[in-house]
């Protein structure tokens, strides 16, 4: 196997692309972006990733990597396209039928079909493997099929893809070991062998892990409200048993992993998954709960507020799903004028102006700290003390680092428990 097609060239899919092509194999990468497929072949990429410039740079040079709209003849086929959720959260599989369906047109006996998208346990099964099954192939004999989810982390995409450990689930044995020679290319943490159930399953399992962890710490951070004590203290002392690792809270959880994934397990057993849909509930609550205490630091709803951070974590420029984004739609819906910084953003990125960090806080009568970039940690102090009204700062990531005693500091540490809110 030396030809490798990849379908879908986002996040997941481009820089897997570029793995393999850095590793010997011809790789024709699909997209059905246009920009996407022209920016790839001139050597460039659309997406922010460290060393990914550098890796795609070099296999396009090399000749080992092209991008076009058409799935084409290949030894092996890796399907990464995305699985969004629809507004009933249920997965919306068109575009991995989509993709399985350019494969079919250009598969051969023999051929090995991966699937890294993440989807609802059952998929390959259920809705893959029968697409094959329909134009008579004998899925596990004539073509092998697998899930081989992606676990790697936006920004440390590179160094995860070779150090994390691979789940391998093949429809069958035979998939099963053709779908690990094709990771043992690069991947140098353990190949774990499994059904393709169980990998779908376990996918949707680490993402739903975190993600109620995450809420059991947003819920402590209201429960700390109502009794006056230092959630974040809380969290660091409990941190120091041996066993127990409390997460952090924060604006919500965005992305298109932990505040989707657990939708695909909800979908498929709605009856037992109460403890995973009410984590759920709770980290959506966020955003209105950050939209409280910005209610109490501000004279009126046409105050001024500077918002820092759109992306849904720190030094990314993906707003997918992004609680910030939320924040400030519904502040702008309820008046508040805004004045909106964020380093990793391109204006074409959001509908709404954004500023310089100077403009952002000029006028402000709160500073509302919604990403934890590296950026942040910092803040140009005399700017905020000479520029804004009321020189607070609302740290939903617990990022920041405040020098000056002028600034009054508020995080889900001291809501209630510093009424001067300062933290000198
Ligand atoms: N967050 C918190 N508190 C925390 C940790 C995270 O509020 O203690 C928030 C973040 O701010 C963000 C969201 O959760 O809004 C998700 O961020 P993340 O860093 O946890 O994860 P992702 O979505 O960037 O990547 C996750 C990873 N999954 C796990 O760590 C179990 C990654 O390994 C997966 O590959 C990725 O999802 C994916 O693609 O599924």
């Amino acid at each position: 196997m030396k030809n490798l097609c990849v379908i879908g060239l986002g996040y997941i899919g481009l820089p897997t692309a570029a793995m393999f092509a850095h590793h010997g194999w011809n790789v024709h990468g699909v997209d059905v972006n246009p920009r996407v497929v022209d920016m790839i072949n001139r050597g460039g990429i659309h997406i922010e990733e460290v060393g990914l410039q550098e890796m795609v740079e070099q296999a396009v040079e090399k000749g080992k990597l092209k991008a076009s709209p058409n799935t084409v003849e290949a030894d092996c086929f890796i399907i990464a396209v995305p699985t969004p959720h629809t507004s009933d959260n249920k997965a919306n599989l068109d575009y991995v039928v989509q993709a399985t369906q350019s494969v079919l047109k250009k598969v051969k006996k023999g051929n090995m079909v991966i699937v890294e998208s993440t989807i609802p346990p059952r998929t390959i099964n259920d809705v893959v493997a029968p697409l094959f099954e329909e134009t008579g192939w004998v899925v596990g004999q004539d073509i092998y099929l697998a899930h081989c989810p992606e676990r790697v982390l936006p920004g440390r995409i590179l160094i995860e893809l070779i150090e994390n450990n691979r789940i391998i689930g093949g429809i069958n044995e035979a998939s099963t070991e053709k779908a690990a020679k094709v990771y043992a290319t690069f991947v140098k943490g353990d190949l774990l062998k499994t059904s393709a159930l169980s990998a779908e399953m376990s996918k949707l399992m680490e993402n739903t892990y975190r993600d109620v962890n995450i809420a059991l710490a947003n819920e402590l951070v209201k429960i700390s409200e109502r009794l006056c004590v230092d959630a974040l203290e809380v969290i660091q002392l409990a941190n120091h048993h041996p066993r127990v690792n409390l997460h952090q809270p924060g604006p919500g959880v965005g992305g298109h992993c932990l505040a989707v994934d657990p939708y695909f397990i909800i979908e498929k057993a709605p009856e037992e998954s109460k403890l995973i849909s009410d984590a759920r509930v709770i980290n959506n609550s966020m955003p209105d709960f950050v939209i409280e205490q910005v209610g109490k630091l501000t004279e009126s709803r046409n105050s001024k507020v500077a918002i820092l951070g759109l992306t849904y974590k720190g030094n990314i420029d993906d707003v997918r799903e992004s609680p910030a984004m939320e924040i400030v739609g519904k502040l702008l819906d309820q008046g508040y004028d805004l004045g909106v910084y964020d380093p990793h953003i391109k204006q074409e990125q959001v509908e709404f102006k954004l500023s310089s960090f100077a403009d952002a806080v000029a006028e402000a009568e709160c500073i509302l700290v919604l990403t934890d970039h590296n950026e942040f940690k910092d803040l140009d102090e005399d700017a905020i003390l000479k520029g804004s009204k009321q020189p607070i700062i609302l740290d939903t990531k617990n990022c920041v680092v405040i020098k000056s005693n002028q600034i009054k500091y508020v995080n889900f540490g001291n809501l209630t428990t510093n009424s001067t809110y300062s933290r000198v």
